[in-house]
C-alpha cells in the first residue's frame, strides 16, 4: 500500500515493467500531478501530467488529462500519441492547463515514441539519441507545436519520464539496474522535491526470455 499522499502505478508483462509514483507536495491535500499506464497487447502507453501550480486547481487540470486520455484509449487502443496530445489540448480548455508527457513502448518494433509539451522530462539509460524532448507550451492553454519522436531502444533499456518536482540533476547511471521498487524509492528519497508535487515513471524494456528447454 502506498502512503496517502502518493499514488503508485505498476504494470508488468513479458515485454515491459512500468512503475512510478505521483507524490503530493508537503502541505497540500490534492496532487497537481497525475500518472497513468495503459497496457495493450502490442505496446504500453504511459502518461505523466503536471497541472500548472499545485493544489485543487492543478489537480483538476491533471485529472482532466487522465480522464481524456483514458477515454480515448478505451475507444481506440491504437490511437496515436500525437493525436492524444492534440485532443488533450481541447479537453483541458477551461482548466488552468498542464504539462503533459505521453510515452509508448512498442517492444515488437523496438521503439519508444514520445510526445511532450511543457516541463515533463524524458531520459533513458543508456542514453539513446533522438529520444525526444518536450516542446514549450501549456496543454489546454497555449500549444503551438507538437512533435512525436520515435527512438530505437534495446532490451534492458530504461526510459523515464518525470515532472519538475523531481530534480533535473537526477542521474540514472547509478540506479538503472536496480530492481524497480528500489529504483523508485531511491528517486523518491534522493531526487523528489518537498515543495512541489513530484512524479516519476519508469519503463523497462524486458527482454523476452526463451521458454525453458523441455
Ligand atoms: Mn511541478
Amino acid at each position: 500500500m502506498s502512503p496517502k499522499n502518493r499514488e503508485d502505478v505498476r504494470v508488468t508483462s513479458d515485454h515491459w515493467e512500468v512503475a512510478g509514483f505521483a507524490r503530493t507536495m508537503i502541505g497540500e491535500h490534492s496532487c497537481g500531478d497525475a500518472i497513468a499506464v495503459y497496457p495493450a497487447d502490442e505496446w504500453v502507453t504511459a502518461l505523466v501530467v503536471d497541472g500548472l501550480g499545485h493544489g485543487a486547481k492543478a489537480h483538476e487540470a491533471s485529472a482532466a488529462a487522465v480522464a481524456h486520455v483514458t477515454q480515448r484509449i478505451e475507444e481506440n487502443p491504437g490511437v496515436g500519441i500525437e493525436s492524444l496530445m492534440t485532443t488533450c489540448h481541447k479537453a483541458l480548455a477551461g482548466t488552468r492547463g498542464a504539462a503533459v508527457g505521453i510515452c509508448r513502448l512498442e517492444p515488437g518494433r523496438g521503439v519508444v515514441r514520445f510526445c511532450g509539451v511543457g516541463n515533463i522530462a524524458l531520459t533513458s539509460f543508456p542514453n539513446r539519441r533522438g529520444m525526444g524532448v518536450s516542446l514549450a507550451g501549456v496543454v489546454g492553454y497555449r500549444m503551438r507545436k507538437i512533435k512525436e519522436f520515435v527512438c530505437e531502444v534495446e532490451p534492458n533499456d530504461l526510459v523515464v519520464l518525470y515532472s519538475d518536482g523531481v530534480s533535473s540533476r537526477l542521474s540514472l547511471k547509478a540506479i538503472a539496474k536496480q530492481p524497480m521498487d528500489k529504483l523508485l524509492e531511491t528517486v523518491m528519497k534522493d531526487w523528489a522535491k518537498d515543495h512541489d508535487d513530484a512524479t516519476f515513471l519508469a519503463i523497462r524494456f524486458v527482454a523476452k526470455s526463451n521458454p525453458p528447454a523441455q
